[in-house]
């Protein structure tokens, strides 16, 4: 071989061996591993999965997703699931505001107390232009955000007694999830919170070392919460956690822009659906979830106008607190969104 040629063999292998660079923009992974706080078990669960069965069966295989609940990709510990996502830890999410928030101040919109009076007022947010903006702000933190889905009206459960006022909480050591505005809620109240992973909650409730919790009425009745002492319930719908159905970014980039259209398009359906059923019970006439839980033993205490307004008034010192922490604009066009809302 002449000098030339070897020359040019040379730089033919070295053309090939920097392809793989290139290639590896396309490259598939054999299976993509998704995140979530709960199992199929529970409504958010089960969004998960009809997402990743649609992605399935619409990309014939070729992206093939694998449910990781327990949020075990990161042992458990919710609060780190946003910087592992965004780290390529994990590679798509269906995750809580709640979780997340710690990162994306923004989201902590949702957990100001008693900002939405029902269902009409969460929609409102979600699927309008504050739903866009928190998107945009979620796209600036790293990550693809595709859908809404919805964990629920979070209620307040005790094992002690039926809580009608902010002085039946005096004392009481109620778990919340690791968010400062969750303390703040809590504090106001005259409770005494504590912060643990919903991993920790269960334990807690069932030894006694928290009174109580708080969560939608779903994940009180998947999880058998009356069988860990929580007898009492309160329905107060402080606040109601959204649900993000979301990509890591450098995976998004991977796949094809068809494969991009039936991922996120697959993810508003399975949205959809999910919100639906984490509703189921409570939105149809007579609320028949309630009928069910009190067959379990449980005092479900429902509170009057006034009743309820003594909660209100109590927290009211932590929504002006947070407003600014979360960007005064964003609240007040929140609020503004609320007011202006059709049932
Ligand atoms: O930890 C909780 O309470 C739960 C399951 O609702 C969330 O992940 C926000």
């Amino acid at each position: 071989m002449q000098k030339r040629t070897l020359l040019a063999a040379a730089l033919a292998t070295a053309a090939a061996l920097s392809a793989p660079a290139a290639l590896a923009q396309t490259a598939y992974k054999s299976e993509y591993r998704l995140s979530i706080v709960l199992g199929t078990a529970f409504p958010w669960g089960k969004g998960a999965e009809l997402w990743a069965n649609k992605v399935r069966e619409r990309t014939q295989g070729r992206i093939n997703i694998k449910l990781y609940p327990g949020v075990s990709l990161i042992q458990g510990d919710q609060t780190r699931e946003f910087s592992a996502l965004r780290q390529g830890v994990i590679d798509l999410a269906v995750g809580s505001t709640i979780n997340w928030s710690p990162q994306v101040k923004q989201l902590n919109l949702f957990s100001l107390p008693f900002l939405m009076p029902d269902y009409a007022a969460a929609d409102a947010l979600t699927q309008g232009e504050v739903g866009k903006r928190l998107f945009q702000t979620l796209d600036k933190a790293g990550v693809v955000p595709l859908a809404w889905g919805e964990n629920g009206y979070r209620e307040i459960s005790n094992s002690k007694k039926p809580i009608k006022s902010p002085a039946d909480l005096k004392g009481m050591k109620i778990r919340v999830v690791g968010s400062p505005l969750f303390l703040d809620t809590f504090t106001a109240l005259g409770a005494n919170p504590t912060q643990m992973s919903w991993a920790d909650a269960q334990p807690a409730m069932a030894s006694g070392a928290v009174d109580g919790q708080e969560n939608p009425l779903s994940v009180y009745t998947a999880a058998k919460l009356y069988n860990v002492a929580q007898k009492h319930i309160t329905l107060w719908g402080y606040m109601n956690d959204p649900l993000v159905f979301v990509v890591n970014k450098d995976i998004w980039a991977s796949w094809t822009p068809a494969d991009r259209e039936i991922v996120k398009q697959a993810a508003i359906e399975a949205g959809k659906e999910q919100i639906a059923i984490a509703r189921k019970g409570v939105v149809e006439a007579g609320k028949p979830l309630l009928k069910e839980i009190a067959g379990h033993g449980v005092t479900v205490t429902e509170l009057t106008p006034s009743e309820r307004a003594e909660f209100v008034k109590a927290t009211r010192p932590v929504v002006d607190k947070w407003k600014g922490q979360i960007g005064a604009d964003l609240v007040t066009l929140a609020e503004k969104t609320i007011a202006a809302r059709k049932p």
